[in-house]
């Protein structure tokens, strides 16, 4: 998809509050400070559009943009902030579950996943819990070109084995624009 324009619609803090458009939704979810706003300003060219810090936030907000007038890219709060327990990985705050488990607009769920740290609990969890959910999701590995030439061809491995009902993986440094007009081209599908 070309992203023509993309502008920042609201921000809510509860599940009532929903915007009441009928667009559909493609949705931004990872652990705190894994580089989604950055991801956003990168994809949309918009380098203001979201705000981002190199220290996590704890705001639960859900922000929404629209991009091209007919559709909601949604940014989720950032989990893994706190260390999530094998007999609590489920719960990731309330908002952030709720809208994943309930949300009926959501076309695609696009998991970010720290290309230095593919083996994190709480994105196994989440992948679970996306599975459970049976939502439809892709994963993007950003901060690539952090990684040496070994650890690329590595954390590939890693992620196929483990993630094999995700619809496809995308390496994404938004320093150097890898992986942007492929996951744009992936996004292409879940957009009406
Ligand atoms: N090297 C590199 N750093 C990145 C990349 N994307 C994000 N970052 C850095 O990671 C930190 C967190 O980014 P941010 O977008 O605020 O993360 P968020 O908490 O997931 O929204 C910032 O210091 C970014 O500059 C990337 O592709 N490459
Ligand atoms: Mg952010």
């Amino acid at each position: 998809m070309k992203i023509r324009n993309a502008r920042f619609y609201k921000s809510v803090s509860a599940l009532d509050q929903l915007p009441e458009e009928p667009l559909s939704e493609i949705v931004f979810v990872g652990r705190s400070n894994v580089g989604k706003s950055t991801l956003l300003n990168s994809l949309t060219g918009r380098k203001g559009l979201a705000k981002t810090s190199s220290t996590p936030g704890k705001t639960q907000l859900i922000n929404y943009f629209v991009i091209n007038d007919n559709c909601f890219f949604v940014d989720l709060p950032g989990y893994g902030y706190a260390r999530v327990d094998k007999g609590r990985r489920h719960e990731w705050g309330k908002l952030l579950g709720n809208y994943i488990r309930t949300g009926d607009r959501i076309s695609l769920v696009i998991l970010l996943i720290d290309s230095r740290h593919p083996g994190m609990e709480s994105d196994h969890a989440m992948m679970e819990f996306l599975e459970y959910c049976a939502r439809p999701y892709g994963i993007v590995l950003t901060k690539f070109d952090k990684l040496r030439q070994k650890e690329k061809a590595k954390v590939r491995l890693v992620m196929k084995a483990c993630s094999f009902k995700s619809k496809f993986i995308v390496n994404y440094s938004a320093f150097s624009g890898q992986g942007k007009e492929e996951l744009l081209e992936q996004l292409a599908k879940y957009t009406g």
